[in-house]
């Protein structure tokens, strides 16, 4: 018996706006990007000889595309010599002016719409069912429309929600894998969340995230799945392999300047961040973190590390240090700590003096310093900020 091969990929986001990252020609690179990733999936699935292309929903923004995203959109999706099977996402939902509903498509491409929720191919014998939005917000879908999988056929169940979540009155198509999996279909084509996510790589339930990054929530590795079905005497057995297809790469980095005595040294461990990191290909925002008594300007930061790459951020989110003076006349327990460690750094000063391994000493100081500000930090607001990060 023949197998199959299918692509699988899902909330592309065609035209999307990259508001929060400034204007001007980033957000136009970053919009090109995105087609560069989806005309990658077009590739792979010409160069793999793919049976059927699926796209889970949100394949372009309904508010921002154009005649001219349409055109162009046309033109790509004629080109894949195979049929095209998409459900319209929360972001491009089958509503009265879609382009889902208004626009002249390939003759390859099939909208699966609540008046057309199924196909069938026939020779291949595969059936496809769409569970898509037909409005921006849709709450949980009506599984019992959902008909009993094709005998001796590839079932497949294209969904656009939030799967397994805690959604009392959530709005975006809420399912849980166990309501799926009664459904007894062979694949679930998921779509909605932007970070990829697949149990293993036989699982049937997988969401391939968007193959370009829209944001600094969006890390990591992003691409689409190819999925190879091989009919079996046992039954079917399904391998889904994940493939690559994003531009660039986002690095959320927080960074401790807690101890730091000097701009010089934040500057060094700004580098130490950067060192290794691609300016075209990665996008980089590092948060500073911790107490620091410097007074750090982010924008000239910012503007010191910026040039050459196509997107670099430092913000300041660090506090105020500990004004210990202060401190050291408190009466509880804060006080008492403050006098105590000063009291050994008083005694690290004077040995300082006297002796010779000035390194020992040196990173002692270091040491008792970072416990005065943590210490403090746990005494004064009953946690350590940043520490689970790490
Ligand atoms: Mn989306």
């Amino acid at each position: 018996m023949k197998s199959l091969r299918f692509i699988h990929c899902a909330d592309i986001h065609l035209e999307a706006p990259f508001r929060e990252q400034g204007t001007g020609s980033y957000a136009e690179t970053r919009r090109m990007d995105i087609r560069k990733a989806f005309l990658h999936i077009l590739k792979t699935a010409r160069d793999q000889k793919a049976d059927f292309l699926l796209i889970s929903g949100d394949l372009f923004e309904q508010d921002l595309t154009t005649k001219r995203t349409m055109e162009w959109l046309s033109m790509v999706l004629s080109d894949v010599d195979a049929p095209i099977f998409i459900i319209p996402g929360n972001h491009d939902p089958f509503v009265k002016n879609s382009w889902y509903a208004l626009w002249d498509w390939p003759p390859n491409v099939h909208i699966l719409t609540p008046q057309n929720p199924q196909y069938i191919l026939e020779e291949q014998r595969v059936f496809i069912y769409g569970l898509g939005f037909s409005a921006y917000k849709q709450g949980k879908p009506d599984l019992s429309l959902v008909p009993p999988p094709r005998k001796d056929y590839l079932n497949i169940l294209m969904v656009h929600g939030t799967l397994d979540m805690d959604f009392s009155g959530e709005a975006y198509q809420p399912v849980t894998s166990r309501e799926l999996a009664a459904l007894n279909y062979d694949y679930y084509a998921l779509g909605h969340f932007h970070q990829p996510r697949a149990e293993d790589s036989t699982t049937s339930m997988i969401y391939p995230g968007s193959p370009e990054p829209l944001g600094f929530d969006e890390s990591g590795i992003h691409g689409a799945y190819g999925v190879t079905v091989l009919r079996e005497p046992s039954g079917l057995r399904l391998k889904a392999e994940r493939f690559e297809t994003a531009q660039r790469v986002y690095h959320p980095v927080s960074l401790d300047v807690t101890g730091l005595k000097s701009l010089e040294e934040v500057k060094m461990k700004l580098l130490g961040v950067l060192e290794g990191l691609n300016p075209q290909r990665d996008l980089v925002q590092i948060t500073l973190k911790g107490r620091t008594a410097m007074d750090l300007d982010e924008k000239l930061l910012t503007a010191l590390f910026s040039e050459d790459w196509l997107f670099l951020q430092i913000r300041n989110e660090t506090q105020k240090a500990f004004d210990l003076e202060a401190l050291t006349r408190d009466p509880a327990v804060k006080g008492s700590f403050v006098r105590a460690i000063n009291k050994r750094l008083e005694a690290l000063d004077e040995a300082m003096k006297m002796e010779g391994d000035p390194k020992a000493l040196a990173e002692e100081k270091e040491r008792l310093e970072l416990a005065l500000s943590f210490g403090l930090e746990a005494l004064c607001n009953g946690k350590i900020e940043g520490w689970s990060e790490e």
